[in-house]
């Protein structure tokens, strides 16, 4: 019977059309539109058989994040809302470039290898960004996964913490939120208004901003989100869609390039927020008086939420551990306020969001933030349960009540599942709002050191071979002495090569005191490496 129906996973309309391996990499399968479509069926055929394996729901979420439009990807979700467990991430790499001839030899072996019961139900929950092709690729994954009989759920257009956040709750059964999209709105903007009650301006800080969509979806989830938040906070939406997606614009743009995005109503000194093509990361930025471009990076809103946090737990008598996870990417003057100002652990893990959320978890609070402004906050169940007891413990001060209070209000606000831009924009406005700061109140915290990113196109990227984090490089041998020798001769230099998981190109980031010197530090090291 099982045999049967194994049979009919062959698909005329869903042949292997490239003979070119592809790799699930950090972020998923991501290339071409048009090269996707039986991946994406094949990835269909995956999602069912892994939700069988955990008996849960699985999320299949169809972007390319800050990608040009051109570009789609498809990325699996496992049932806590992380990211598929490395394993798997292999068996989909087989899965993928086999040839159709074996297509079912490969499943037949994939269940067998995993001890998959294939009369456990599988639901599959999917989500898709507003790229023009998402539509059909998602037809291609419902086809994959209603071949094998799994239950599709399908939430049509959605950011990807949305899709996340939707994983969560279905498999907790409601205990994390309303596996709903009203139920995620609902969640996080009560939380947000709580926070703020009736005083929505204090001190420097205005409840007002410009909001950069990328033109993609995030700009429908800020207007869905401006319903919610009535006047609590005003959002100003540029690049909502009707433009170009992630041209010159969006948070990996503004990030990298270090200037504001196009189609957008500059005033200075005047709080902006920059979120990429699939809502999952966020920069905040302004321009001064004499038209400067000030970035305010995943670091420094990792920073402030450090604060932030240590002071209300503080203030509420409560001691946790608290822990913030980088990367290689984190600005050395944030490592070095978190260490020497904060007094909080810093921990420095590679590239990719699996690898900083999974260290998070082992603090009792972990905050994560990648440099290009991915990043959440996980909290242990336990923390929670104990600040919920701090807020309704008649033996603690009002003082301290309150604190635990605004705690657990922070808590709701915060998607843990995955970096959530708009979440996390809710996050630092409640924070700038409770400090009564402006932008530049808050840029105050430490000075960046000039930094700059550079890409470079090589044959073959997996030449170069890391280890440290990212930081340092194996293989060629002898090229990370020759960046030594480079770094070595500027101040607060650092500089690091490592290949991108996400593109054929290797990057190059270098940061040292001088802006001047910059240029000359990152060029000699690229040069190391043409
Ligand atoms: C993906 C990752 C992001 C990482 C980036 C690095 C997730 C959800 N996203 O976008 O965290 O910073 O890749 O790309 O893990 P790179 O390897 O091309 O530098
Ligand atoms: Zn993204």
């Amino acid at each position: 019977m099982e045999h049967f129906q194994l049979k009919n996973i062959l698909n005329i309309k869903y042949m292997k059309k490239y003979s070119d391996n592809i790799q699930y990499g950090t972020a998923g399968f991501r290339t071409k539109a048009n090269a996707l479509e039986y991946i994406l069926y094949r990835m269909g055929l995956l999602a069912v058989l892994r939700s069988k394996v955990k008996n849960a729901a699985i999320g299949l979420m169809i972007t390319a994040s800050h990608n040009i439009g051109s570009d789609n990807g498809v990325k699996l979700i496992d049932p806590a809302g992380e990211m598929l467990e490395a394993s798997w991430e292999q068996i989909a790499t087989n899965l993928v470039n086999v040839e159709d001839a074996n297509l079912v030899s490969t499943i037949e072996h994939i269940i067998k290898e995993e001890n998959i019961n294939m009369s456990v139900d599988a639901i599959v929950i999917t989500g898709r960004d507003t790229r023009e092709s998402s539509p059909t690729l998602l037809n291609a994954a419902v086809t994959g996964i209603e071949v094998l009989y799994g239950i599709v759920q399908d939430f049509g257009i959605v950011t990807t913490p949305q899709l996340h956040y939707l994983v969560v709750c279905t498999n907790t059964k409601n205990n994390y939120g309303n596996p709903t999209l009203h139920g995620y709105y609902i969640k996080l903007s009560e939380a947000f208004k709580h926070v703020r009650q009736k005083q929505i301006n204090n001190g420097q800080y205005v409840a007002e901003l410009l909001l950069d969509a990328a033109n993609g979806v995030g700009g429908i989830a800020a207007k869905e989100f401006q319903k919610y938040l009535g006047t609590t906070l005003a959002i100003n939406i540029y690049n909502d869609g009707n433009g170009e997606l992630n041209y010159m614009c969006g948070a990996d743009y503004v990030k990298v390039q270090q200037v504001p995005p196009v189609n957008f109503s500059l005033k200075s000194n005047f709080r902006c927020v920059s979120i990429d093509g699939d809502a999952d990361r966020i920069v905040y930025f302004y321009t001064d008086e004499d038209n400067k471009f000030h970035l305010l990076d995943g670091d420094k809103i990792a920073t402030l939420i450090a604060e932030y946090l240590k002071e209300l737990l503080k203030e509420s008598h409560l001691s946790f551990q608290l822990g913030l996870v980088q990367t290689a990417y984190a600005n050395g003057s944030s490592t070095d306020y978190i260490l020497n100002v904060l007094q909080i652990p810093a921990i420095c893990v590679s590239t990719g969001i699996k690898h900083l959320h999974n260290k998070a978890l082992d603090f009792d609070i972990g905050i994560y933030f990648e440099a290009n402004g991915h990043g959440t906050v996980l909290f242990k169940e336990t923390v929670v349960k104990t600040i919920k007891e701090a807020v309704i413990n008649p033996k603690r001060s009002t003082n301290e009540k309150e604190a635990a209070s605004k705690l657990l209000n922070i808590i709701n606000m915060i998607n843990q599942t995955v970096g959530d831009a708009l979440s996390d924009m809710l996050l630092v406005e409640t924070i700038l709002h409770a400090k009564g700061w402006d932008i530049m109140e808050w840029e105050k915290m430490y000075e960046d050191l000039p930094n700059k990113q550079l890409k470079v196109k090589v044959n073959n990227k997996s030449i170069i071979t890391t280890a440290n984090a990212g930081r340092q490089c194996i293989t060629p041998e002898g090229l990370q002495d020759e960046i030594d020798k480079i770094v070595s001769q500027y101040k607060k230099g650092r500089s690091f090569v490592r290949p991108s998981g996400t593109e054929d190109i290797i990057r190059i980031y270098a940061e040292c005191e001088n802006l001047c010197d910059l240029n000359k530090l990152i060029i000699d090291v690229a040069l190391l490496v043409y």
